[in-house]
């Protein structure tokens, strides 16, 4: 145990002097050196905006310009076609590992919900198109999130799903992207966002590291995601990774809408915890992100069988890869660990540190809870389980058998000053 816990932190630290290597420093930045962010060097101990708010009617009430040839559109989500459309430029450019072998297929389904929760608008759905034919060649989105830095909330917009057509890379578009929607927030009366990406840009909040599970060992070595180690086989690889047939947990069920109100309690009780995370400001919030949607997100409560008090919840959604060019496979079917929470070993105070009793407590309950929702990941046919060693899940990574991956991503805020955050106080899961 001892030795792997060291290969992994040789393993951390080797790849972050690569990361560091990687990264550029402020003068190349040509884009992020002129815009409100902090620099490389720079630290914060205060929170607080970098540049001031405008009223909205002084916000600029033209477009960026694109390229001659190239126009701006919207994506209606609820229109099937559109919808289509997203799907098919993002499954064929989105993001790629580094080694070329996986590319993230974001599912029709899941686009639709990621991209309408409440207080969604089409005009933060931004793309644009070749003007002669039409065609889709990059997109960029918003959605509201009221994010909790230390103790200040703020309405910011989420910025995800940035994507140039492949053909067109390198040719500065991305810039023109995001200064439309910063502009599209500006006009919204919303000058602060977060952004995740595995690019090292100034600069960020906090960098976690993506850790994955094995449920389908034999696939996963097929696609050339994991290999057999050295000293073992496959029949003891397929042995180690098996879960049970059933969930452990007295109690343990599939969500329903009933427990909406007390799922928000307890979530947002739990996410007091971390110093960098959403809050859910209505039901309605929950009702969207956390109940279970068909094939998008699978989330699960433990009731208690005397008081019927819903005492942990935990969730997962699903985002496949395109295994690029494998004979064999064409998807990796992946499960990513969405949120969670737990009351046992919490003090009622909100956010309060916990004792070494209730550390013991919090953390075997956790390890339960996980067992759990390893078991229904398999039951839904996942490959591979995926987390972020963010929140509390140094608890279980390593007692629930994830090993480090060789991803990293990175969390970023826009126009806001604030201090770095540990990864274990990181309390956000982006999609
Ligand atoms: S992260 C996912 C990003 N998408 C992908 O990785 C998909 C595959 N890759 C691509 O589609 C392209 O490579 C992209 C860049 C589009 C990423 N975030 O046009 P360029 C900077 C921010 O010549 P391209 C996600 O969705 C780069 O450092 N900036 O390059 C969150 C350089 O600037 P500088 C990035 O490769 C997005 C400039 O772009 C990223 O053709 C959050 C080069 O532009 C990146 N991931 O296109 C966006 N990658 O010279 C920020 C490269 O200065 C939101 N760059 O180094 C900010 C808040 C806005 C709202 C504010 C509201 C108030």
């Amino acid at each position: 145990e001892s030795r792997r816990k060291l290969e992994a932190l040789l393993r951390t630290l080797s790849l972050q002097e690569d990361d560091s290597k990687n990264k550029k420093d402020m003068e190349s930045h040509r884009f992020w050196r002129t815009q409100p962010v902090l620099k490389y060097d720079e630290v914060s101990d205060e929170i607080g905006a970098i540049e001031p708010s405008v009223p909205v009617d002084q916000v600029k009430q033209t477009p960026e310009s694109l390229p001659n040839d190239f126009e701006w559109c919207e994506l209606d989500m609820r229109d099937e076609q559109d919808a289509k459309e997203l799907y098919d430029f993002l499954t064929k450019n989105y993001v790629e590992d580094d080694g070329g072998q996986f590319r993230f297929d974001y599912s029709f389904e899941f686009l639709r919900w990621a991209l309408q929760p409440p207080g969604w608008r089409k005009d933060w759905l931004v793309g644009v198109r070749v003007t002669s034919t039409r065609r889709l060649v990059a997109f960029i989105s918003a959605i509201p999130v009221h994010l909790r830095t230390m103790d200040k909330v703020t309405l910011m917009t989420e910025i995800n799903f940035l994507n140039v057509h492949k053909r067109l890379r390198s040719k500065r578009l991305a810039p023109v992207m995001i200064r439309e929607i910063t502009r599209r927030s500006h006009l919204q009366g919303i000058f602060q966002a977060v952004y995740t990406a595995g690019a090292v840009l100034p600069k960020p909040v906090s960098t976690c590291q993506y850790f994955h599970r094995s449920l389908n060992p034999k696939k996963l070595v097929e696609c050339g995601f994991s290999r057999v180690p050295h000293n073992s086989t496959m029949a003891r690889m397929i042995k180690n990774y098996k879960v049970p047939e059933k969930p452990a947990l007295e109690g343990f069920r599939v969500m329903e809408a009933k427990d909406v109100p007390e799922v928000r309690a307890l979530l947002n009780k739990f996410l007091a915890r971390y110093q960098f995370a959403p809050e859910f400001e209505s039901d309605e919030e929950i009702v969207h992100w956390i109940l279970p949607h068909e094939k998008v997100v699978w989330s699960y409560v433990v009731e208690d069988p005397t008081t019927h008090k819903i005492t942990d919840m935990v969730s997962f959604y699903s985002l496949p890869s395109t295994v690029i060019g494998n004979p064999k496979h064409s998807t990796l079917n992946a499960a990513y660990l969405f949120y969670y929470a737990t009351d046992k070993g919490l003090p009622e105070q909100k956010g309060g540190e916990l004792d070494e009793q209730a550390q013991a407590t919090f953390g075997n309950r956790l390890n339960e809870v996980m067992a759990d929702a390893l078991v229904m990941a398999r039951k839904q046919d996942f490959d591979v389980f995926n987390a972020l060693h963010l929140m509390d899940n140094h608890t279980f990574l390593s007692t629930q058998k994830f090993g480090s991956g060789d991803g990293f991503l990175n969390f970023y805020v826009y126009n806001w000053r604030c201090p770095e955050v540990q990864q274990e106080k990181i309390g956000l899961v982006m999609l």
